[in-house]
């Protein structure tokens, strides 16, 4: 049996491979939801509680943010948002600030807009049918971060925009 959680971070609720103070208030959010995650279980009882939101702030802090770097991905190979229309039809980290966020519900589409206005400039996308994907609200959360986001390089009317199906494909600047 191959387990693919087992290659889950524990506590690592925001999928950027790290235990920060970001993760401890989506696991407060969580419990105010009465949402589940085995990532967010950190005493293992079954159940989301603020005692594993505090276990979760407790391993963030225990953590120096001194020896935190920005981004834990390489930055070989990543690009600007403002490049990201040279490279459609190929896979790519693009790196930006997410200056402004729309969720149509009605429309079944959550944007990440890196530029205000946001027509012609690269754009991330999240369908609905990957919104369980993610165990907080994408356009809440990412609103404002500064980010790393890999996946292919589509274009939309002009728009070069990457389908972002997972949490682990964008990366948010530590401190970011
Ligand atoms: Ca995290
Ligand atoms: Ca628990």
């Amino acid at each position: 049996m191959f387990e693919f959680e087992a290659d889950v971070l524990k506590g690592d609720l925001n999928g950027d491979d790290r235990i920060t103070t970001a993760d401890a208030i989506i696991a407060l959010q969580m419990v105010v939801r009465g949402e589940h995650s085995d990532a967010a279980d950190m005493d293992g009882n079954g159940r989301v509680t603020s005692v594993d939101a505090l276990m979760i702030l407790q391993e963030a802090t225990a953590t120096p943010a001194q020896n935190q770097t920005k981004w834990k991905s390489s930055d070989e190979g990543v690009i600007s948002y403002l490049d990201a229309g040279e490279y459609i039809g190929q896979t790519k980290t693009v790196e930006g600030t997410i200056v402004r966020t729309f969720k149509y519900t009605q429309r079944n589409i959550i944007f990440l807009n890196f530029h205000d206005p946001y027509q012609g400039y690269f754009t991330v996308i999240i369908w609905s049918s990957d919104w369980d994907n993610f165990p907080f609200e994408p356009e809440i959360y990412y609103d404002g971060k500064e980010v790393r986001v890999t996946g292919e390089i589509i274009e939309y009317k002009g728009t070069p925009e990457i389908v972002v199906r997972y949490p682990s494909q964008i990366e948010v600047a530590f401190g970011g």
